[in-house]
């Protein structure tokens, strides 16, 4: 059996987080293992406004060791970390087991807000995960956070942000215009190997309920990595399983809507 490892927060509403990782990796046939960074609750009494409960460091060290001294794992990606000891701890586990199939999704922000959660933990997942990972998964905002740069806005500013994260010292990067792209008609990725660009493009899925999207294409792509797909391979099948998901997305409540990982095997085309 494949296995494989997300070191993520869980989304009490069941969308995003290590609950979408999970669905995930379920479709693509493999077996996941949760360390659990935070809990992310929403207040249906304030606006669906998100509370964040991390985990204390020696549980999470515990969830580690059973993980990977416990199991062993063919791939690992990390989520929202939450507290500067996620990032160190997680850093520690990946460079002990030597895991280098590692994917780094840098969450920074959850959708509709534009802030950073957390500013000056950003700079430490650039300094300790970005050199370890395989493929970084950033959206335009966080993108503009790893580069040093303003938001890129068309694909000309998301190759430079996606030169810049390369020298950070991420192997592949993989910035998600999606549909937030200035004179697009389709939704288009780009991705970087260190040598050549290659956009990834999919017809636009008009829904808003995307809740969990970023988490969903990050664990997809671990878990093509984890089969023994390449990089690019990896992105471009998680492409399509994004696509299909948000095809099949739907309403939770007023707020919020997640995609639906079930898609490609229900063939919401
Ligand atoms: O989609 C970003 C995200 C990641 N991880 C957790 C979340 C969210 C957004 O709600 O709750 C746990």
């Amino acid at each position: 059996m494949i296995k494989v490892a997300t070191i993520a927060g869980s989304d009490a509403s069941g969308g995003a987080g290590l609950e979408a990782d999970l669905k995930t990796f379920e479709e693509y046939g493999i077996y996941g293992m949760t360390a659990v960074t935070l809990i992310a609750t929403m207040n249906p009494d304030n606006d669906w406004a998100h509370g964040v409960y991390p985990i204390d460091e020696a549980t999470l060290r515990a969830q580690l060791e059973t993980i990977f001294k416990g199991v062993g794992v063919d791939a690992a990606k990390t989520g929202m970390l939450a507290t500067s000891y996620a990032v160190e701890l997680s850093a520690e586990y990946l460079t002990r087991y030597g895991i280098s199939k590692y994917v780094l999704d840098p969450v920074m922000v959850c959708k509709g807000a534009n802030e950073a959660l957390n500013p000056e933990l950003n700079e430490l997942v650039a300094t300790r995960l970005l050199p370890l990972s395989l493929v970084v998964t950033p959206n335009l905002f966080e993108a503009g956070q790893l580069a040093g740069m303003p938001t890129p806005a068309n694909i000309e500013e998301m190759k430079k942000a996606a030169k810049a994260i390369h020298k950070r010292g991420a192997k592949n990067v993989f910035i998600k215009g999606g549909s937030k792209l200035e004179g697009q008609s389709s939704a288009v990725d780009l991705f970087f190997d260190g040598k050549d660009f290659n956009n990834v493009e999919s017809a636009m899925v008009g829904t808003r309920w995307t809740h969990g999207a970023g988490c969903t294409t990050a664990a997809a792509i671990t878990a093509g990595l984890a089969r023994g797909l390449d990089p690019y391979e990896s992105v471009c099948l998680a492409k399509k399983f994004i696509t299909l998901s948000l095809r099949g997305s739907f309403e939770l409540n007023r707020w919020v809507g997640p995609g639906n990982p079930s898609g490609w095997r229900k063939g919401f085309e």
